[in-house]
């Protein structure tokens, strides 16, 4: 905890405390290490009746800045003792059940088709390999194999890997980085199979092809009524080409990657930090044609998914370019997310959806999000910024973690009895309120949201709290 004020009265003090410390910060975390313990007791109990003055207030240990250590700093530390291994103890569960969720799946879904989302959520529509999310299942098995070590996830993502092999010459789709990346890309990052990294170069290559210069884009979709849609999920599958231009692959497949993503700044990106979902191109000039809302609610709403897509996209095109610009975006982005979330830290489906607080959440874009602010927030410079968007993801993954009995979203009873098929519960692929409209798949598990909250945990585990 950092204490930079100016000692103005006990009024501003209060305020300020009230203002900046969210019950979210760990009050007593006094050597700044993420957890509250016999160090921090140590601390505070060596300066016991201190006098202390701004700014370093008894090196903290003078919790509520009141001008002196006494009991009140006491009770500050022992009502969060440990409450970073109680939070830690709560995501190994969700791990766990994880786990058993992946491998219950494995053993009802033929290895030639690939779950996408749960049908009210007592069994999983499925696809072949050219399904859009086909990559997602294998991909979380190969987290899960990283996370646990058991060789046996290891041989089923290879099963379900192995089976997407033909997609590496798909040229149809843009989300040929989503289904190859989050699969082989996995798998070799955890195995060094040459073979997997050959499949990515082709994939790759194959993405490329829909890369238009004249727009500075990669089409993403060949179907509809628009003359070049690029939508703002198209972020997501830059990873693949950045990924490949450094590991064999052609030098401009990284420029196209920063071609496409500067377009996405100028175009899909709003001044407050939004994001429009479609904007489409005329594919002679380059000009906008339009910019729209199809899973959204409206053409200037913000579609969770889109926004938490924008947060997750750009902050992985900072790091595979170190270009600040890209940086100054996520962080746009992940700022206007966290100021809307609602009080349990998952969004509606659309951020300026009708009805709230009375419509479906979208799970899946809260698991995005807090996967790509647990990358942010290692990035931002600033402490406070580091400290919001850490917090921000650890308070989305406990609630993400919370059984779904319990006003939580993890698919689990509060016997730990599973409640669906999938991890987590209340994704929303599309609303019937938004402009796509028809009969909607808006309260099941969606398989991309699985995957997320996977890698948000593995991720929430490497890293130290700011
Ligand atoms: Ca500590
Ligand atoms: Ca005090």
């Amino acid at each position: 905890m950092k204490k930079v004020i100016h000692h103005t009265g006990m009024i501003l003090l209060v305020l300020f405390f009230c203002a900046n410390l969210s019950a979210a910060e760990l009050l007593g975390n006094i050597d700044d290490d993420g957890n509250v313990d016999f160090v921090d007791f140590a601390l505070l109990t060596a300066r016991w009746s201190d006098v202390c003055f701004d700014p370093n207030w008894c090196e903290g240990a003078d919790i509520d800045f009141s001008g002196d250590v006494n009991i009140v700093d006491l009770t500050f530390l022992t009502d969060n003792w440990l409450e970073h291994d109680r939070k830690i103890e709560t995501i190994d569960h969700a791990i766990q059940f994880s786990a058993d969720q992946l491998a219950n799946t494995t053993a009802l879904v033929a290895t030639d088709r690939y779950p996408r989302y749960t049908q009210s959520y007592a069994s999983w529509s499925t696809s072949s390999a050219s399904g859009w999310t086909s990559g997602f299942f294998p991909g979380g098995l190969w987290l899960m194999y990283e996370l646990t070590d058991d060789p046996n996830y290891r041989t089923d993502a290879q099963t379900w890997t192995a089976g997407l092999e033909s997609q590496k010459n798909n040229t149809g789709s843009h989300d040929v980085g989503f289904m190859i990346y989050n699969s082989f890309g996995n798998g070799y990052r955890l195995t060094g199979d040459t073979a997997y990294r050959d499949v990515i170069l082709q994939a790759a290559e194959s993405l490329a092809t829909r890369f238009n210069p004249t727009v500075g884009c990669i089409r993403s979709w060949d179907h509809g009524v628009w003359e070049y849609p690029v939508i703002v999920d198209n972020m997501m599958n830059l990873e693949i080409l950045f990924w490949a231009s450094n590991n064999g692959g052609q030098a401009q497949w990284y420029d196209i990657a920063v071609s496409h993503a500067y377009k996405t700044i100028e175009n899909h990106v709003r001044g407050n930090g939004s994001t429009y979902h479609v904007v489409d191109y005329n594919a002679t000039t380059g000009q906008v044609i339009s910019r729209e809302a199809r899973q959204g609610y409206a053409d200037d709403s913000t579609w969770a998914r889109g926004q938490a897509w924008s947060i997750y996209g750009f902050t992985m095109t900072y790091r595979e370019t170190g270009d600040p610009n890209f940086l100054d975006i996520a962080v746009q982005n992940a700022n206007y997310f966290i100021d809307n979330l609602p009080a349990d830290h998952v969004p509606f489906w659309d951020f300026n959806a009708p009805g709230i607080p009375n419509t479906e959440r979208d799970s899946s874009a809260a698991a995005i999000a807090a996967s790509g602010l647990l990358e942010l927030c290692t990035m931002v410079a600033g402490h406070n910024e580091q400290y919001k968007f850490y917090n921000a993801a650890h308070n989305i993954l406990v609630s993400l973690c919370t059984s779904d009995s319990n006003d939580g979203y993890l698919a689990e009873d509060l016997n730990g009895d599973p409640l669906s098929l999938g991890i987590l519960m209340h994704g929303c692929y599309y609303h019937p309120d938004s402009v796509r409209g028809g009969d909607g798949k808006q309260d099941d598990s969606m398989i991309w949201g699985d995957y997320y909250f996977i890698e948000a945990m593995l991720r929430y585990k490497a890293i130290t709290p700011p």
